[in-house]
């Protein structure tokens, strides 16, 4: 068991070890030095105090024999790191002290950090919060995915229409990671199956090498450290001197760029499938090299396969690492000559699934020829599967249907749990995608309801409020979110209110004056601030967010001297870069964002703003300011989301639909502080059904109707008054995702903001229980599930929601 803090360094102990990067290892003196060389050598001498806890966690694992958790994502969405290790190591004053004794501005240089956006939303976000779960908690974990050479996009508006540009992070040196030569594995793509009597042997056509590079991942306290090990695509042979000598250089470096190609882009769709080629290389590619890292370290342990299933559990972060069930069981049968039927048995022991969304359009399926010509030893096993479990179940379900290999399918056959995010979303899991499966085995699917870290979700991003809560309740809260419960009694405080108001204020007054500064605009930071941040999708509605905005617009310009409740509109995030309608959307928010910015008579009581380029940073910035937080999707599909739980946790009560984690959300923190609206995922099946829904819907909403011509006209696109014509088209006709239908119960909700807004004692009061009431929503409660009712993986820091108590 680690249970002992580590000693922590003196601030001018800390200083110098500073000062020593910046000579050393950025070669700089402070004379001359930069902000970049003074973050790099914060960032390095923080890391070296990460490093104690690092090897004692992989020794204590060792010694105690105990079973590794292995998360393999595509996406993890890391954001900046300095704040998160400093904090975790309990250092953070230290380190602000050590660099203002160097002279240099500690929060100047933390937000110097750019974000490192390995992922593009959701998924990739949890990710990175189970991994300081898991070090929180100290359950021995890597977290495997992929170097990127390009994150996430960056996001410009040109004309109020999104331009992306390459995210080139990886510019500067990376502080936090170690490179690992000599981590290295063969990825074979292509090629041919020889057979010989009964045994397989693939012989690709082309293999690259991929290249791990670890960051230590550090919990609360310090206690325990886990590895991020990303890998990087490189070429076997990195330079061919022949074709150089022939004076074809060009061709010299070819190997190399097509290889690196792998692990040069993260594909920029969310709940949308790529169905490229490429993409399915770098799929197999980082979870062919995981699964090798895997068994290597188990043969160093001298274990045999068979034991796999105690000590490793590989947990499915959605269906992009898909094939490590097929790669798995070619390993097991190809090269340790195991019975394929025990191999698939072997398989499953160790791996469970997470599906994050029923939209079909994400369900990932690979065309038979695309899959055979890149994998085509793994298309025989998933036969091999498919008929044993045909075989073993009766079921009709197949892996292979109309020339595709259905990656869900392929998940869910291999994994001994499947689980979704909500419970909302698992049951639908278990009646909709699943329906079959779930017949064919009864216990495999559970629900696990996502959950957020606390420390960067509030005990960072918040600092004001932090203090609030730890002269309030203690320091206990960090590692045991649930004590938030304290803050209960306090909601009839009116010094608390006062204090907890005083901090919201305080946050908004930041983001104005960012606002000012970065995004030229001028908002007031008395107006109630309404956010909507999240991936720009139709299903999100964020179009029908706008259109309540533009009917507000008119009833302010009908009645100018009524009670209006000053807003401000915050709309931030990204479209998929091919995804049309999405774009449409961020333009028209730009258009109605100009005309009514811009509209003299609603001055000070309505303002739209959309900064640009949305990312984890900003979100730090922006949720701590929020009054109302709106998680207004189309019920039944939004799998979870976890804004809605991070709005909660920082004081901002939701409008929103019974959807995904929201009606947990609704139910803890009480549904008078929760403004419910909206058809139920039962109501949006039934309406479906029904003939010209959306027409009807806009028949008997006048405030809809004018709305909609108003866009339809040209009013806020007087330039080019048929741009939106397609747009409020597709609403009329169709209108899937139920914006019409949703509406008018929509606007009446938001008017029931309206005035519980203007009762600032009530409204701080709903707030405040807010907070209080989401400690449930902690990763860590999250991932002590997962460990127990998937995993069977234990902490090693003594007791899963270890520690406890008061900090030192
Ligand atoms: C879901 O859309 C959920 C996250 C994390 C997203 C969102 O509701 O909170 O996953 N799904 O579970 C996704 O990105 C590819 O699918």
């Amino acid at each position: 068991m680690l249970n002992e803090r580590r000693n922590l360094l003196t601030a001018e102990q800390f200083a110098e070890v500073i000062l020593n990067h910046l000579t050393s290892s950025q070669g700089k003196d402070p004379e001359h030095a930069s902000i970049y060389d003074w973050r790099m050598a914060l960032s390095l001498a923080l890391r070296d105090q990460v490093i104690r806890p690092w090897f004692a966690s992989t020794r204590t694992t060792y010694e105690a024999e105990a079973k590794r958790v292995y998360y393999l994502s595509m996406e993890f969405l890391v954001g900046r790191l300095i704040e998160d290790v400093a904090t975790n190591l309990r250092a953070e004053d230290v380190a602000a002290a050590a660099m203002r004794s160097l002279g240099q501005d500690y929060g100047q240089v933390v937000r110097d950090e750019p974000d490192a956006a390995l992922g593009n939303g959701g998924l990739g976000r949890l990710a990175a919060c189970f991994m300081d779960s898991l070090a929180t908690l100290g359950i021995p974990a890597y977290g495997y995915g992929i170097r990127y050479e390009h994150g996430l996009f960056e996001q410009h508006f040109k004309d109020g229409q999104q331009i992306e540009t390459a995210e080139n992070w990886l510019t500067q040196r990376y502080a936090w990671e170690f490179e690992r030569p000599e981590v290295r594995y063969e990825i074979g793509f292509g090629g041919t199956v020889e057979k010989s009597g009964q045994t397989s042997k693939w012989i690709p056509a082309e293999t690259i090498i991929a290249s791990a590079y670890d960051t230590p991942v550090v919990g609360w306290n310090g206690l325990w450290a886990n590895t991020l090990r990303l890998w990087a695509a490189k070429p076997v042979k990195v330079f061919d001197l022949d074709s150089f000598n022939r004076g074809e250089y060009l061709a010299a470096s070819e190997l190399e760029a097509l290889a690196r190609t792998i692990s040069r882009v993260l594909y920029p769709d969310d709940t949308s499938e790529a169905g490229k080629e490429l993409r399915l290389k770098q799929e197999y590619f980082f979870t062919a090299a995981s699964i090798k890292d895997i068994l290597r370290r188990l043969d160093s342990e001298g274990r045999v396969v068979r034991d796999l299933p105690q000590r490793v559990a590989i947990q499915l972060n959605d269906t992009h690492p898909a094939i490590a069930g097929p790669e798995l069981v070619r390993l097991l049968v190809d090269e340790r000559k195991l019975e394929m039927e025990n191999a698939i048995d072997i398989a499953r022991g160790c791996l469970g699934y997470t599906n994050h969304t029923l939209l079909p359009e994400a369900l990932e399926r690979w065309p038979e020829p695309i899959f055979k010509r890149v994998l085509p030893r793994h298309l025989e096993i998933v036969r091999e599967i498919e008929s044993a479990h045909l075989k073993a179940s009766g079921s009709p379900v197949r892996i292979l249907e109309d020339g595709d290999v259905k990656m869900g399918e392929l998940s869910f056959i291999m994994a001994h749990k499947v689980n979704g995010v909500s419970a909302l979303h698992s049951d639908l899991v278990r009646e909709t995608v699943f329906e079959q499966l779930n017949r064919d085995y009864p216990d495999r699917i559970l629900n696990q309801t996502n959950g957020i870290t606390p420390r960067r979700w509030l005990h960072n991003c918040n600092p004001d409020l932090r203090i609030l809560i730890n002269d309030t309740i203690g320091t206990g809260w960090p590692a045991d979110l649930e004590q938030l419960e304290k803050l209960v009694p306090h909601a009839q405080d009116a010094g608390f209110l006062e204090a907890f108001k005083a901090v919201k204020a305080k946050n908004k007054v930041r983001v104005a004056n960012w606002l000012k500064s970065h995004h030229y605009i001028a908002v007031d930071p008395d107006a109630m601030f309404d956010a909507q941040i999240k991936r720009i999708h139709e299903y999100k509605r964020q179009l029908m967010n706008l259109l309540e905005t533009v009917a507000l617009w008119n009833e302010i310009r009908d009645n100018p001297n009524a009670d209006w409740v000053p807003r401000v509109k915050i709309f931030g995030g990204k479209a998929a870069p091919g995804y049309v309608v999405a774009k449409q959307i961020i333009h028209l928010i730009n258009d109605v964002a100009a005309v009514i910015n811009a509209d003299p008579q609603v001055k000070g009581l309505l303002k739209i703003v959309y900064p640009e380029n949305y990312n984890v940073s900003m979100a730090e910035l922006l949720i701590p300011a929020t009054n109302l937080s709106e998680q207004i999707s189309t019920a039944g599909n939004e799998a979870s989301g976890t804004g809605n739980m991070k709005f909660a946790l920082n004081g901002a009560p939701t409008i929103g639909t019974l959807d995904g984690a929201n009606v947990e959300i609704r139910e803890r923190v009480g549904a008078e502080n929760f403004f419910l609206f909206g058809l139920t995922a039962a109501e949006v099946v039934e309406r479906r059904k029904q003939q010209n829904y959306s027409a009807a819907a806009i028949a008997v909403s006048q405030r809809l109707s004018r709305a909609l011509e108003q866009i339809e006209n040209g009013v806020f696109s007087p330039g080019d008054p048929d741009r939106y014509q397609g747009l409020v088209q597709d609403l009329r006709q169709k209108d899937y995702f139920l914006v019409t239908c949703d509406f008018d119960d929509y606007f009446a909700a938001q008017r029931r903001v309206d005035s519980a807004y203007a009762d600032q004692d009530s409204w701080t009061r709903m707030a405040v229980l807010n907070t209080a009431r989401v400690g449930w929503f902690s990763s860590d409660r999250t991932i002590a599930d997962y460990a127990k009712d998937i995993w069977n993986a234990h902490s090693l820091i003594g007791g899963a929601r270890q520690p406890k108590g008061e900090v030192p």
